[in-house]
């Protein structure tokens, strides 16, 4: 399933998992295959990747009897030691170029318009898993507090340490949203309560949880992983 830089080109922005899976005849939910596509995904630079990212182009979903219940846990450390926020404490903080700056508790999050996705969602590890999310887009968000949607990126901080950023059109994109729930139930401790930010259009690790921080800037933030040498882009 090698694909040229021509054929690549051709595909342009609208290359995807889907597309991937179409052209190659590989199926992604095949470890090798995802393998096989993780490891174009690392050779493609990222400064192509982003100029040929289609701020509108959708991922793949798929029908609600393909969602998995029990999904799959990761982080770099095991289950029993993820960050437990309590939902009377837990403020989010909001920084950089953004006019309304409050903090927001867990009950204001909840209060905002939820959509649902089911979507794939592809670990670097070798391992993809379809779930079902449902939360509310981050571009509504970012309007609600007035963020500059000029800007360049925004960043997250998260509860554990973590840490990521996404270039503007990834943040506005109609499926990049913060999750508040999984498999139609408030989002486990583990999966990142009381929010992980779901974006199908990228790779697992692009998707922070326990987020405690969201800023916006122009400087491209880092990444938990880039800072350990995958591609910041990681994307289709
Ligand atoms: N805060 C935080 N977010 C994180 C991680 C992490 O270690 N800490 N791991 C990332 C990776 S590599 C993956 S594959 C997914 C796993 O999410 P899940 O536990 O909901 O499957 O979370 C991503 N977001
Ligand atoms: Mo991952």
């Amino acid at each position: 399933m090698t694909l040229d830089l021509n054929r690549r080109r051709l595909l342009g922005g609208g290359l995807s998992l889907g597309a991937l899976t179409l052209l190659t005849g590989c199926d992604v939910s095949d470890d090798d295959a995802v393998q096989k596509v993780l490891a174009s995904f690392s050779r493609w630079n990222d400064r192509v990747q982003a100029a040929l990212f289609n701020g509108q182009k959708l991922a793949p979903t798929f029908p609600e009897a393909m969602a998995v219940k029990d999904f799959r846990y990761n982080a770099w450390y095991g289950p029993e030691r993820a960050p437990r926020l309590d939902p009377a404490e837990y403020r989010l903080s909001l920084a950089g170029l953004i006019a309304d700056r409050r903090p927001w508790t867990v009950e204001q999050l909840h209060a905002l318009p939820q959509m649902s996705q089911i979507t794939r969602h592809v670990c670097v590890e070798g391992w993809s898993m379809i779930g079902k999310w449902n939360g509310t887009p981050l571009a509504t968000f970012l309007q609600r507090v007035g963020a500059d949607t000029t800007a360049k990126y925004v960043g997250f901080e998260c509860a554990d340490g973590y840490y990521e950023g996404i270039d503007m059109a990834t943040a506005l994109h109609p499926q990049t949203i913060m999750a508040f729930g999984l498999s139609d139930e408030t989002l486990p401790t583990k999966y990142g309560f009381p929010f992980k930010i779901r974006i199908p259009t990228k790779l697992g690790f692009k998707n922070p949880k326990f987020v405690t921080t969201i800023y916006v800037t122009n400087q491209q933030p880092r990444g938990f992983w880039t800072d350990r040498g995958y591609n910041w882009f990681s994307g289709i």
